[in-house]
C-alpha cells in the first residue's frame, strides 16, 4: 500500500473460528466504550486480548495488566490469534513478531476511527499487525504527518494489513462499516490489531 504498509488480501482464510475467538475474549472482558482523555466516548467499542491492553480515560492513554472494568487480567491470548498474528509478520517481512496485546474493536454503522498512530507501545522496532472481521471498511493512511489526502484501501474481512520499520508511527484512520454491502456477514466490523507493547 506503501512502503513498509503491506496489505495481505484474504490472508485469514475462513474467518468463523476467529469471530469465535473473539466472542470467547469478550464473554471475559466485555465490549466497553473508552472516552478520549479529553472525555469524549469513542464511537469503535473496545476491548483486550493477552497480557497488556490498552485502556483510555481521563489519565491519558496506557498498557494495564488487567481490564479496569473487572480488576482481573485480561483474557490470555488464544494462540489461534497469536499464531496467525506472527504468520502474517513473518509474510509481510517481519519474522520473529511476538505479540503481548491485541486490541478488538467493534464498528457498528456510522461507528468509525480518526487519524492516529500507535504510539503507546515501548517497542517501535515491532509492527502493528491489523486483521478485519465481519464487514469491509476504508482505511486510510496518512504516513508521517496527519494531513494531505490519505492512500486509501477498502480491508475486506479475512484481509491483514502489516506496518513497521519506517512506517511503524504512521498516521492511519478507519471509515464505518460498509453496510450495504455486508448483508452476508452482518453490520458489524470487528478489527483486531496485534502489537509488542511492553
Ligand atoms: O479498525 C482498524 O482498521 C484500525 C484500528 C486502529 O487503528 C487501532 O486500533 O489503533
Ligand atoms: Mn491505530
Amino acid at each position: 500500500m506503501a512502503p513498509e504498509v503491506v496489505l495481505l488480501h484474504g490472508f485469514t482464510g475462513p474467518t468463523e473460528d476467529l469471530v469465535a475467538a473473539v466472542e470467547s475474549i469478550s464473554a471475559a472482558a466485555s465490549f466497553r466504550h473508552l472516552k478520549t482523555p479529553g472525555g469524549k466516548p469513542m464511537s469503535a467499542a473496545m476491548t483486550n486480548c493477552g497480557a497488556l491492553g490498552w485502556v483510555s480515560d481521563a489519565r491519558g492513554y496506557r498498557y494495564e495488566p488487567c481490564d479496569p472494568l473487572t480488576g482481573h487480567p485480561w483474557p490470555a491470548m488464544p494462540a489461534l490469534l497469536r499464531d496467525l498474528a506472527q504468520r502474517a509478520a513473518a509474510a509481510a517481512g517481519w519474522p520473529g513478531f511476538d505479540p503481548d496485546a491485541c486490541l478488538v474493536n467493534r464498528y457498528v454503522p456510522g461507528a468509525r476511527m480518526g487519524a492516529h498512530r500507535d504510539a503507546d507501545e515501548r517497542d517501535f522496532t515491532q509492527p502493528i499487525v491489523s486483521v478485519t472481521l465481519g464487514a469491509a471498511a476504508m482505511f486510510f493512511w496518512y504516513g508521517a504527518r496527519r494531513a494531505g489526502t490519505p492512500l486509501k484501501v477498502r480491508l475486506e474481512p479475512g484481509d491483514v494489513l502489516v506496518w513497521g520499520g519506517a512506517a511503524r508511527r504512521g498516521y492511519h484512520g478507519v471509515g464505518p462499516p460498509l453496510v450495504a454491502e455486508a448483508a452476508q456477514a452482518g453490520p458489524l466490523r470487528i478489527n483486531l490489531t496485534f502489537r509488542k507493547a511492553g
